[in-house]
């Protein structure tokens, strides 16, 4: 059948440079990897960016820590993001920077459409300061208990038990997290994005098929509260872009962090002249844009992000995809609690497939949280990869090889039970559409049941005569490899390393549009070692690596 060709650009949220990848980030990456990976697979243009958040006053602390520049630092920080992406089988068209010369063009360029249109202007506030430090504080360097739920040890700029956004003076008891010490009050002048005059747009954007109904929830409720004017501006020292004709003052970084979005797509373009940036930017594009996130970052994405390319004339997207946080035996992933499994740790203990394999086992089109257990992780994978999926090619190659020269037969022993496996493609088709992975998984490892029970019945390695062509021992072995490829087709997003082999055990491409030929007098090579056991024994090791 065949579906229209679409044209889309596909994010992951912008990771800071200030510190290594760990698989909580590694989860929206993958997530939206395995998406983007299908829709490729479909024949849509597809094109995935993302790229690092370089500013704000966390990157230029930690550079002054270390004694380098931050110009240093964020270099250095971004090859080991990029290593990581690359060893997890990211599938990125372009990996960017957000402290670029494409940011800082398209950052003045918004600027002077807000500022043309009155969406901007300039108030003197009370703010807190850090007079050992002698710095403005900004949110995420201020601790103290939530206003609105009173949870205690919550940053300055909203509250990880409630959702809730507020001023970092609103914060009871607070400190700052530079000195120890508590924050006076000081006054300064800033600039405020007029997001109140944006509330009609987006209470209408909302229902535009944008959002999952539990988004479109949280965000129903802040704009009930009423929408604030939103600080753009900081003071220095800071680490971004300047505001012109504002002296001392900067770019607030949640502002550019999304531009970034545009960023690494206006950089994608310079590499590929092919590609148009107005045709997936103007106001009316249509080509598509999905934002993958998590859900401590809604407000910025739901509210102000669509504010600010309304304002500027650019296209919003046509959908957020949020997912919820990960947990690992119970616990939060924290650099400040002291557990961190970072994507390179886990590379030195296990593979990618598996990691990404196990997301998905886990993996919803809802906000609920993620837990991952090691010891279920070691489990599943020997048992669901191992077992059922490497372990039907296994048993079933093993004659065609022996007996057949690795010829497959010219037809198959059961075609209603080929049948039975085609008419699954459409839910699957529609679980990778709407991100529900877990049941893609749940489907497969089902459908892997039939197959191995089927060979089970058959019991290939009873039958007596062998060698001549097309018998059943022929016909049983070529059924275990077919529907062993059909399976690995479905999987091909989620397991990109195992598919590749598989392609080259079966001298043939996994192919979605070729899943319903199954593969008839066709040469396959001898089985290779396509998966290794993992070790329960790793555990220990990776979470010694955490500490
Ligand atoms: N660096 C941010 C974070 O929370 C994400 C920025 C995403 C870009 O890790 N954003 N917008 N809007
Ligand atoms: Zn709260």
């Amino acid at each position: 059948m065949s579906i229209t060709l679409k044209k889309m650009l596909v994010t992951c949220a912008l990771p800071y440079a200030n510190g290594p990848i760990h698989i909580g980030h590694m989860l929206e990456h993958i997530q939206a990897d395995i998406w983007v990976r299908y829709q490729r697979m479909r024949g849509h243009e597809v094109w995935f960016v993302s790229s690092d958040d370089t500013h704000g006053t966390a990157v230029m602390l930690r550079s002054k820590n270390l004694g380098i520049s931050e110009k240093n630092l964020i270099r250095k920080i971004q090859q080991e993001h990029e290593i990581d992406f690359l060893n997890f089988n990211i599938s990125y068209d372009n990996y960017h920077t957000t402290h670029s010369m494409e940011n800082l063009f398209l950052i003045r360029k918004i600027f002077s459409s807000l500022n043309k249109k009155n969406f901007l202007n300039k108030k003197t506030i009370v703010q807190l300061y850090d007079n050992q430090e002698k710095i403005f504080l900004p949110d995420r360097f201020i601790k103290g208990k939530c206003p609105i739920c009173y949870a205690e040890d919550q940053y300055g700029d909203n509250c990880e038990a409630c959702s809730s956004i507020y001023e970092p003076t609103d914060l009871i008891d607070s400190v700052s997290s530079i000195s120890g010490t508590p924050p006076i009050l000081k006054k300064t002048e800033h600039l405020y994005f007029n997001l109140p005059f944006f509330s009609k747009m987006l209470n209408k954007w909302i229902y535009s098929g944008v959002l999952e109904n539990s988004i479109i929830k949280k965000t129903e409720e802040w704009l009930k509260l009423g929408l604030k004017k939103w600080c753009i501006s900081r003071d220095a020292p800071y680490f971004g872009f300047k505001i012109p004709n504002f002296l001392n003052k900067y770019f607030y970084v949640w502002l550019d962090a999304p531009i970034g979005y545009i960023s690494a797509f206006k950089n994608l373009c310079l590499k590929n002249k092919n590609l148009n940036f107005n045709e997936f930017w103007n106001e009316n594009s249509k080509c598509e844009l999905y934002h993958f996130i998590g859900k401590d970052i809604i407000y910025f994405h739901t509210l102000f992000w669509p504010a600010i390319l309304e304002a500027s004339s650019f296209r919003k997207p046509n959908g957020i995809f949020v997912h919820g946080h990960l947990t690992i035996n119970g616990l939060k992933l924290s650099k400040s609690k002291g557990f961190l499994i970072t994507a390179s740790d886990w590379m030195k203990c296990f593979d990618s497939d598996s990691l990404r394999y196990y997301y998905a086992s886990k993996l919803t089109n809802n906000i609920s949280d993620i837990e991952m257990n090691l010891n279920d992780f070691v489990h599943k994978i020997n048992s669901d990869i191992v077992n059922k999926l490497v372990n039907l090619a296994s048993r079933s190659s093993s004659f065609i090889n022996k007996y057949f020269c690795g010829y497959l037969s010219d037809k198959l022993d059961d075609y209603s039970l080929y049948e039975f496996f085609i008419s699954k493609i459409k839910k699957i088709e529609i679980f990778f559409e709407n991100r529900e992975f877990s049941s893609i998984i749940r489907s497969s490892m089902k459908l892997l049941d039939i197959a191995n029970q089927y060979i089970n019945e058959k019991k290939p390695w009873k039958i007596k005569e062998k060698i001549e062509k097309n018998n059943n021992l022929h016909m049983i072995c070529t059924m275990g490899i077919n529907l062993f490829r059909i399976i690995m087709i479905f999987l091909t997003p989620i397991l990109p390393i195992l598919s590749k082999k598989t392609e080259i055990f079966l001298m043939s491409k996994l192919i979605w549009d070729n899943i319903e030929q199954p593969l008839l007098s066709h040469k396959i090579k001898d089985f290779p070692r396509l998966y290794e056991r993992v070790g329960s024994d790793k555990i220990s090791q990776l979470l010694k690596l955490s500490k």
